[in-house]
C-alpha cells in the first residue's frame, strides 16, 4: 500500500465500523506502485525501528506493488515490466513464482482485494473509469465503475473492516472514503492531516480498519483511527531518501513498514598505476645514448612503457637517431 501524506490536523468522523464477521488476517496491503527506485528490501515486522527481513528482488528500475497474492496472509511484492507483472509469493528474492500479463503497458494500476477472498487483484485506472479484476489473469473486468474526478489522488483500503478494499480518494487534506465498489457519493468525508503530507494506508494495529501513517523524511506518524490529534505512534525507520512500503510480512494481522533502497553505489574503480612524477625527460637531457637506453629500460621494466617518448620508432632502441 502505499499513499501519500498527512497528520496533525485532522478533525474527523469516526469511520463506521462495519460487519463483522470478519476473517482473520486481513491486514493486506494495497495500493499503487510504491515508487522509488532499488531492489534492495528491508521490512521490519514489528515497530522497532530495524529491519529483520532483507532481501534483493527484481531489478533497481522496477515499478513495485505490494499485496497479497496467494491467500496466505502475507504481504510480498510484484515487479512490473510493461504489462508483465512478476508475482513473488515470499520475501526472499530470487525467481517471481508467476508471471501475468494483464492490461496494457501505460495503464495506471492498483491492487486491492475487491472481493474479500484475500487475495489482492488489480484495478487498472483510466481517469475517473476504475476496472476491477477479482483474479490475477488475463481478460475482461469483473466491474467497471466510475468514482471521483480524473485529477484525484486515489487511496486503497479497507475503511470498514468488511474484509473488502475500497477506494477513497483524496483532494489535498479532504479524504472521500467510499466502502462499496460502486459510484455515487463518498460513505464517509474526513479532514486529515496537512495537504503536503506524504500518506501510507494500512491496518497497524490488527483491528482489521485501514488508517494512515503520515510520513516526514524518515519519521512516521501512525495513526489507528482518523480523528486527528497525536499520533499513536511515532517511529524513525530508514533514511530520509528511501522509498516506503507498508505490508503484512508475516501474516500477524497487522501491517509494518518496510523500505526500498538502490544498492549500494560500487566501490571507485582502482586508480591507474601511477605515472612519473619526475619531469618529462626528452633525449637532449641525457648525456649518452647509453643514459638514454637506461632510463628508458628502466621504465619499460616498471610495466609503464616508453613515458619519456625516446623511442620514437619503436624498436627498443632509444635516441638512436639524437646520439647517431
Ligand atoms: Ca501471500
Ligand atoms: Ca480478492
Ligand atoms: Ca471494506
Ligand atoms: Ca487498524
Amino acid at each position: 500500500m502505499r499513499f501519500r501524506r498527512s497528520i496533525g490536523v485532522g478533525l474527523a468522523t469516526v469511520i463506521v465500523v462495519g460487519g463483522s464477521t470478519l476473517w482473520g488476517a486481513s491486514a493486506t496491503a494495497k495500493g499503487g506502485e510504491i515508487g522509488g527506485s532499488g531492489n534492495q528490501y528491508f521490512l521490519n515486522d514489528a515497530w522497532s525501528g530495524e529491519a529483520n527481513v532483507r532481501f534483493t528482488y527484481g531489478r533497481t528500475d522496477d515499478r513495485v506493488y505490494v499485496g497479497n497474492w496467494n491467500g496466505d496472509g502475507r504481504d510480498t511484492l510484484a515487479v512490473r515490466r510493461g504489462n508483465q507483472y512478476h508475482l513473488s509469493n515470499s520475501t526472499t528474492g530470487g525467481q517471481a513464482d508467476r508471471v501475468i500479463a494483464y492490461g496494457r503497458s501505460n495503464d495506471a494500476l492498483l491492487m486491492g482485494d475487491w472481493d474479500g477472498d484475500g487475495v489482492d487483484t488489480p484495478v487498472v485506472r483510466r481517469g475517473n473509469i476504475y476496472h476491477f479484476k477479482n483474479s490475477l489473469s488475463g481478460g475482461a473486468a469483473d466491474a467497471v465503475v466510475a468514482y471521483g474526478r480524473p485529477s484525484d489522488v486515489v487511496l486503497v483500503g479497507d475503511w470498514d473492516g468488511d474484509g473488502v478494499d475500497t477506494l477513497a480518494v483524496r483532494r489535498g487534506s479532504t479524504y472521500y472514503f467510499k466502502n462499496s465498489l460502486s459510484g455515487g457519493g463518498a460513505d464517509q468525508t474526513v479532514g486529515y492531516g496537512r495537504s503536503s503530507d506524504a500518506v501510507f494506508v494500512g491496518d497497524w494495529d490488527g483491528d482489521r480498519l485501514d488508517t494512515l501513517a503520515v510520513r516526514r523524511a524518515s519519521t512516521y506518524y501512525v495513526a489507528n483511527d482518523f480523528s486527528g490529534g497525536d499520533a499513536d505512534r511515532v517511529l524513525t525507520y530508514g533514511r530520509a531518501t528511501d522509498t516506503t512500503l507498508a505490508g503484512d510480512w508475516n501474516g500477524d494481522g497487522a501491517d509494518t513498514l518496510g523500505v526500498r533502497r538502490p544498492p549500494p553505489a560500487p566501490s571507485p574503480t582502482p586508480s591507474p598505476a601511477p605515472r612519473p612524477s619526475s619531469p618529462d625527460l626528452d633525449c637532449p637531457d641525457f648525456r649518452s645514448k647509453a643514459e638514454a637506453q637506461a632510463t628508458f629500460d628502466y621504465w619499460m621494466a616498471q610495466g609503464l612503457g616508453d613515458v619519456h617518448r625516446l623511442d620514437a620508432d619503436n624498436d627498443g632502441e632509444a635516441c638512436e637517431s639524437y646520439f647517431g
